[in-house]
């Protein structure tokens, strides 16, 4: 301890979002944050959208050695104060815990610990803010302790779920499982890299507000008293993962893109059958699904997937080969561009009669206004949280 008087710990790291294919929803412990099901996700890439935070950990003056004291955490988010919840805390209490020296010798001293967040995406709206946070937090911590070449990723994704349970997801890059296991062995591995299949992500923003009910209150309601969702725990997720680890392993879009759509079907169907009813979307997403459905259909077989989290912005997934045609379509159905119909179907590669052409122009009719659709962003798969060296 004499040498550390004069040490100060930084570090720094980039978290991105991630989209569950098969959705988390409901904990078997509260406290540690298991989850009722193993869920999916594809980690995004952070060119746009990432949460940036730095981690400044120094010995404070407090002379006081009563080591009941809690060690002085700030937090700002872009700038502002914020909230250091007990999550937080739990997080660097799991590090102070580890049997390493570094955490051995700052478990026993007070500190003042300053963690500065930037984030560049609408907080609470279904964005997965919290995922991307806890995760660069987790790294951030990390590096400031150089513990990188020390802890392994499958201990890192352990430290983010405490944080808040997607957030173990955002830790990997490419394609992850989140596994639910038992006790405190809940952890998440990569099922494939990010170069592993050449998928796309569009997300439309459709509202930046935050959401009514959070996930955690949401998920415990959910669980508490939905019938629909035993039936969503006891069979509908197990049947969906199995399919989905087939459709990944084949790189199968058209049985793939079914499963994502469904499973986000369920779980929003769950959340409604849900007392009180939770509703996370609007109408402007059940526009964008119908569209998804019906460009689908008029393909022959499905070129995009949609799914929701718990907000009312869509994600949509397609195989990078086919984004032109989702970009065409939606510009020409949100009325963004004026395409003309004939110019459409020749750019979706859709036979020009007069049945397709009344499908889309009905569609047409019942789009959102302009002002509504707020963003869309394109990612592409991402290669998971990373430490920035300064
Ligand atoms: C998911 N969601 O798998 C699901 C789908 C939202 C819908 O994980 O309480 O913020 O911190 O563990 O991780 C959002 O829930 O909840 C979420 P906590 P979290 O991505």
């Amino acid at each position: 301890m004499k040498n550390s008087k004069e040490k100060i710990f930084i570090g720094k790291a980039r978290g991105p979002i991630n989209i569950a294919l098969i959705k988390y929803w409901g904990k078997e412990d509260e406290e540690l944050i298991i989850p009722l099901n193993n869920s999916i996700s594809l980690t995004l890439d952070t060119n746009t959208f990432y949460t940036e935070t730095k981690v400044t950990i120094e010995l404070s003056d407090n002379k006081n050695n009563d080591s009941s004291l809690q060690n002085n955490i700030t937090l700002t988010i872009n700038g502002k104060p914020s909230n250091v919840t007990k999550r937080i805390r739990n997080i660097f209490k799991k590090f102070f815990s580890f049997d390493i020296p570094i955490c051995k010798e700052l478990a026993s001293t007070i500190l003042n610990i300053k963690i500065e967040s930037i984030n560049t995406f609408p907080i609470a709206s279904g964005c997965a803010s919290s995922a991307s946070s806890m995760a660069a937090l987790v790294l951030a911590i990390t590096s400031a302790l150089k513990l990188e070449n020390i802890l392994p990723k499958k201990e890192l994704t352990k430290i983010a779920r405490l944080g808040s349970g997607s957030a173990c997801r955002s830790i990997l890059g490419g394609i992850c499982e989140w596994v639910k296991g038992t006790g405190d062995c809940s952890y998440a591995e990569q099922l494939y890299d990010n170069n592993y299949w050449n998928l796309g992500v569009k997300l439309i923003i459709v509202n930046q507000k935050e959401k009514d009910v959070s996930s955690s209150v949401g998920m415990k309601i959910t669980k508490e008293t939905s019938e629909l969702f035993k039936y969503r725990i006891n069979y509908v997720v197990s049947k969906n993962l199995e399919a989905l680890k087939k459709n990944l392993k084949e790189k199968d879009f058209n049985n793939f893109a079914e499963i994502v759509i469904k499973d986000s079907n369920n779980f929003h169907a769950c959340c409604r059958d849900s007392y009180p009813s939770i509703n996370y979307l609007n109408e402007e997403s059940d526009f964008i699904m119908k569209g998804i459905m019906i460009l689908n259909k008029l393909k022959g077989n499905n070129i995009c997937a949609y799914s929701f989290d718990a907000g009312s912005n869509a994600f949509l997934i397609y195989e990078m080969n086919n984004k032109n045609i989702i970009d065409n379509f939606f510009n020409y159905i949100f009325d963004f561009d004026h395409t003309e119909i004939s110019d459409l179907f020749k750019n979706i590669q859709i036979e020009n009669n007069e049945n397709n052409i009344n499908e889309i122009n009905k569609l047409k009719e019942r789009r959102p206004l302009k002002e509504k659709i707020l963003n869309q962003i394109d990612f592409i798969l991402g290669e998971g949280t990373k430490i920035i060296y300064e």
